[in-house]
């Protein structure tokens, strides 16, 4: 039968990062407290009343639930969770920034940037590849609680998180830009919808199949997370349960594409100021030397004065 590797809150991350990569998820457990995931609840709850948590698109239909913008709604989501400096860790060693989140070296390399001179004395910029690091830095994709209603009969589909730009991408082979990790907000079981992923998908030909024993469940504890890559195969599963699923999804994404929610609508300026610099950072308030300056503000916090651009 098809399993994830599981880890302990203690692991070292570069073990976590390493089987990840490998099978294309992985689980730690009880990284957080289950009352922290009550607290959670509690303060999504009090923010958007049930009647605008219904599901009701094909991917959530009626009879699950929804929350998105979780930055705007619960602070402990944001400070505890997206920024938990486990997971940082590991996404650091999965999408290679040269801007770390987690490491306290900056690593940032001198630009590969050579300057030829043209016939007419002129001069041409030429960019060479940058093979260790393949983003500036990363941010959120997307902050979303998904609840799997109990009794929901129709599992999710599989899917590939590179879906949502596989459209524009093809086939294209690129370096990881995307890690999923998904919060158990209660426990995660086989009868409540527990998340299905893969192992190895992440390797597969797109056309591939999955068969039912190449199939596993995140089942986990409330507190323990899930983490995947960008071309694992996963979806919900169904519930024959009582009792709802709830779970904490959060994505990071290279800086260089963009993120599949908009942190920028749904977190105002006053909030995200409110947030730590690591919170703001995640949320995207920040900019590459080449990609989403912003005249007379500082790189790491967009929302304050500083040198941000070239220009
Ligand atoms: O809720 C889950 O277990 C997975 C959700 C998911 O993959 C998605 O909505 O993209
Ligand atoms: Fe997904």
């Amino acid at each position: 039968m098809a399993y994830l590797e599981e880890f302990g809150k203690t692991a070292n991350h570069n073990d976590i990062a390493a089987a990840l990569i490998k099978d294309g998820g992985t689980i730690i457990n009880d990284l957080v407290s289950p009352d922290l995931m009550d607290a959670i609840k509690e303060q999504i709850n009090s923010a958007v009343p049930l009647a605008a948590q219904k599901g009701n698109s094909d991917l959530w239909p009626e009879g699950n639930r929804t929350v998105g913008a979780l930055c705007s709604v619960s602070s402990l989501f944001v400070e505890e969770l997206m920024v938990h400096e486990t997971i940082l860790a590991i996404v650091d060693r999965v999408l290679r920034p040269q801007r770390p989140m987690f490491e306290s070296s900056d690593s940032r390399p001198k630009p590969r940037l050579a300057i030829e001179d043209l016939e007419d004395g002129g001069t041409q910029l030429v960019w060479s590849n940058d093979e260790r690091h393949n983003c500036h830095h990363y941010t959120a994709g997307a902050c979303i609680m998904l609840e799997v209603g109990a009794g929901r009969e129709e599992p999710q589909y599989l899917h590939r998180e590179n879906a949502i730009y596989q459209p524009y991408l093809g086939q294209a082979s690129v370096p990881e830009f995307i890690v999923s990790t998904m919060w158990a907000g209660s426990d995660f079981t086989e009868e409540n919808g527990a998340t299905r992923l893969v192992p190895g998908s992440h390797q597969w030909p797109e056309e591939r199949i999955a068969k039912s024993a190449e199939i596993c469940q995140a089942e986990m504890t409330k507190g323990s997370v899930v983490l995947w890559l960008s071309r694992t195969l996963h979806g919900a599963a169904k519930s024959t349960s009582q009792t709802n699923r709830t779970g904490y999804f959060c994505s990071y994404i290279v800086d260089w594409v963009r993120q599949e929610e908009n942190q920028y609508v749904t977190v105002d300026h006053k909030t995200a100021l409110s947030y730590s610099d690591n919170a703001r950072k995640i949320i995207g308030y920040r900019c590459s030397d080449t990609l989403g300056w912003v005249k007379g503000r500082d790189k790491d916090n967009l929302l304050i004065p500083g040198n941000s651009g070239q220009l």
